[in-house]
C-alpha cells in the first residue's frame, strides 16, 4: 500500500473529489496554505494499493489544471515583517498539482 500526498489548487477540489468518488478512491482532503502565496489549497490524502497507484496519478493529472496567479512584489515590501506590499505585481505558474508517493508499514481500520 501507498499514500499519495496531493497538493493542489481549491478551484479543482470538486472535480478531484467526484473523480475519486466515481472511481471507488478514498481520500482524506485537508485545507492547507501554500507558504509561498500563503493563499489557500488543497491537499488530499489517498490510502491505495500498490497497484493502483498509477490509476490515482492519471486522475489528478487529468483532473489539476496549471494556472498563473498574480501577487505583489515581496522585493518591494515596505516592511518585510508586514503583509503589507506597495509596486508591481509578479506572476506566479501554479502546477496542476505538486504530489509524494509514500509507502505505508501496514494500514488498520478499527
Ligand atoms: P505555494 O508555496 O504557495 O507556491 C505557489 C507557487 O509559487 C509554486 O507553485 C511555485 O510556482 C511558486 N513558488 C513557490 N516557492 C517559490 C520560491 N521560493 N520562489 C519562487 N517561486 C516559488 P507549485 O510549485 O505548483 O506549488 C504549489 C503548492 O504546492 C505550493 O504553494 C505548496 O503549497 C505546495 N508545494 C510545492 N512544492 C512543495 C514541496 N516541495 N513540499 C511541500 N509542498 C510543496
Amino acid at each position: 500500500m501507498k499514500i499519495v500526498l496531493a497538493i493542489i489548487q481549491d478551484q479543482d477540489t470538486h472535480r478531484l473529489s467526484k473523480k475519486f468518488t466515481e472511481n471507488n478512491v478514498r481520500a482524506t482532503k485537508l485545507s492547507t496554505t501554500g507558504s509561498f502565496l500563503k493563499s489557500g489549497n488543497t491537499t488530499f490524502i489517498i490510502g491505495i494499493e500498490d497497484e493502483r497507484v498509477d490509476e490515482v496519478l492519471e486522475i489528478i493529472k487529468e483532473t489539476c489544471e496549471s494556472r498563473e496567479q498574480y501577487m505583489p512584489n515581496p522585493t518591494t515590501s515596505i516592511d518585510p515583517t508586514i503583509d503589507t506590499f506597495i509596486g508591481a505585481t509578479i506572476k506566479v505558474p501554479i502546477g496542476g498539482a505538486t504530489v509524494f508517493v509514500l509507502p505505508v508499514d501496514s494500514f488498520h481500520q478499527f
